[in-house]
């Protein structure tokens, strides 16, 4: 765990804060109970990336890709926000309530299950897409009212076309709108908090970086040590249910 002095310092950046971004990955929802995908265990273990989160791996075998997306609706559906998304949700309501009038608060997320919003986050960025909502490859429909486990072949109800999530797979283009509200955070912000990501997976792994180099201070929690760790300004080493209540 931290010592005093670095959570002092991370806590000190927060209050004087007034522009806050933040970044979350996987390790964020590993309390609820969900798998994140590259610490031991994790989903890259026992599925191909190839395989489950690229379009060819859908065009090859959209049932084997379904039967991932539909395990992972199933787990995010039983699971529900821990200390550290409430903790974050806390933090953008303070920042409203009591930070001055350009007081700004932006919540990147690479995760798919919906937890921030579950715990009451306002603006959350979901870079990768969302486990809830289904697109149709045909008339481009995007839906969130499908069975929580879809049927395979997965089926348009308006027009019969082929389903997919509507989720970024490797090889993707990010979503236009989501990624120019990403960047327009990270160009703004005073204060980035980056949170339970391994930042490997570009570009949400540059945007700290971004951040940091126009001279936005960079507080990390993570349990392990990444390629942003050296960069931060205060590098919390340990869990972020743990960490994010405490930098409140
Ligand atoms: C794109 C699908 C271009 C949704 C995912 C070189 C340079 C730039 C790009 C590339 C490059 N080489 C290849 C690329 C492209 C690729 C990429 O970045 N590859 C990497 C691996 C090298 N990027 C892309 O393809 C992106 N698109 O570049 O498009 C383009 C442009 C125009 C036109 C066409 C194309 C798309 C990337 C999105 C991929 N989709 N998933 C889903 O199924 O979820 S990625 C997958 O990884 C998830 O989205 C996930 O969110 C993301 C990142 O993983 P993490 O969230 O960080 O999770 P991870 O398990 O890795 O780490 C967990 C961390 O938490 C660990 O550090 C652990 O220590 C920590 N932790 C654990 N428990 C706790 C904790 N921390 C705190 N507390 C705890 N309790
Ligand atoms: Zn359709």
């Amino acid at each position: 765990m931290p010592s005093l002095t670095s959570l002092e310092k991370a806590r000190a950046l927060l209050k004087s804060a007034r522009r806050i971004c933040v970044l979350t990955g996987a390790g964020v929802s590993a309390a609820s109970g969900i798998q994140t995908f590259r610490d031991a265990g994790g989903l890259w273990e026992n599925h191909s990336v190839a395989e489950v989160a690229t379009p060819q791996g859908f065009a090859d075998d959209p049932a084997l890709v379904w039967r991932f997306y539909n395990a992972r609706r199933k787990a995010a559906d039983g699971a529900s926000p821990n200390a550290a998304h409430l903790a974050l949700a806390r933090m953008e309501l303070g920042l409203r309530r009591h930070g001055a009038a350009r007081a700004a608060f932006a919540l990147l997320t690479q995760n798919i299950d919906g937890l921030h919003q579950q715990a009451g986050s306002q603006n959350v960025i979901e870079l990768h897409g969302s486990v809830w909502q289904v697109r149709c490859t045909d008339c481009g429909e995007i839906s969130e009212d499908y069975p929580l486990e879809l049927p395979v072949p997965a089926r348009c109800d308006e027009c019969g076309g082929r389903l997919r999530p509507n989720v970024v797979w490797f090889g993707e283009a990010l979503d236009p709108a989501a990624l120019q509200a990403a960047e327009a955070a990270v160009a703004e912000c005073d204060l980035f908090l980056v949170v339970g990501t391994s930042a490997l997976v570009q570009p949400a792994a540059a945007f700290p970086l971004l951040a940091g180099r126009r001279g936005a201070p960079v507080i990390e929690v993570n349990t392990e040590l990444t390629p942003i760790s050296v960069f931060a300004a205060v590098a919390l080493k340990g869990p972020a249910e743990t960490l994010l209540p405490q930098l409140l």
